[in-house]
């Protein structure tokens, strides 16, 4: 037998980078701005239909956003939930702990929201916040820069100067996990693809003080590489062009 209970690092190769925000964003569940997430980093290993992204803001508290995209849910079910969970400290446990936090978003309003925290053997519902002021959640089935066909797109804005909620703990490398779930059909996909329930299997967040000093998304750098792959096809048909003239 493995010693489990000692294993408290973080599921390798998941790994996010939490960077200052250049953009400021705005929690309405769509792309605000063309460029709103392009500051952010792309985490490892992502779903191909999980897409999901954090940075940070500073006007004053620190605040933490998240954007998640369920690429391949496109219909409004009551039972579609994302999840994220949080292990503060980055102690990890095969059970959730007193620092861990667990966020529920069923369904697609804030009737929906259920936060828990860990008791050293399982999830316990955690009331003590606000909304608006501790958390706000905003969703939308909407086109992205990420995918044009419309998906759900889910922003959260969280306080982490809230106690509860601080990662100063662990350095703000807390441990971390993002889920979600189409009742109508796509089912669960998670990042990591591990249990919600044992932190010493979530991803690993590295928040940084820096801004992405590479803020260019994937779809970008796959249409730069077209676009210099045609300049190339032209530079070399006219190379030739000029080739058969001389000769
Ligand atoms: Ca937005
Ligand atoms: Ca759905
Ligand atoms: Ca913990």
């Amino acid at each position: 037998m493995l010693p489990i209970a000692l294993v408290n690092a973080q599921y390798a190769g998941y790994e996010s980078t939490n960077y200052l925000a250049i953009e400021d964003p705005v929690e309405d569940g769509v792309w605000t701005t063309d460029t709103e997430w392009y500051d952010a980093g792309i985490p490892t290993n992502l779903p191909t239909n999980l897409q999901w992204r954090q940075k940070w803001t500073y006007p004053g508290n620190i605040f933490e956003h998240f954007l998640i995209e369920v690429i391949d849910d496109t219909t409004e079910d009551a039972g579609d939930y994302v999840q994220i969970c949080i292990d503060p400290q980055a102690d990890g446990g095969i059970t959730p702990q007193s620092d861990d936090i667990r966020i529920d978003w069923v369904g697609h309003d804030a009737s929906g929201l259920t936060i828990y925290q860990g008791d050293g053997s399982g999830w316990v519902e955690f009331t003590d916040y606000t909304w608006d002021t501790d958390i706000f959640i905003a969703d939308s089935i909407s086109a992205s820069p990420l995918e044009s066909t419309p998906h759900w797109i889910i922003e959260i804005r969280m306080d982490r100067s809230k106690a509860e909620f601080d990662t100063a703990g662990s350095s703000y490398e807390p441990l971390i996990r993002i889920a979600s779930y189409d009742e109508s059909g796509a089912g669960v996909q998670a990042w990591p693809p591990t249990s919600q329930d044992s932190p010493s299997g979530w991803g690993q967040e590295y928040g940084v003080y820096e801004t992405n000093p590479d803020p260019i998304p994937e779809p970008m750098t796959i249409m730069t590489i077209v676009l210099l792959s045609s300049v190339a096809v032209v530079a070399g048909s006219n190379f030739l062009w000029k080739r058969r003239k001389t000769e």
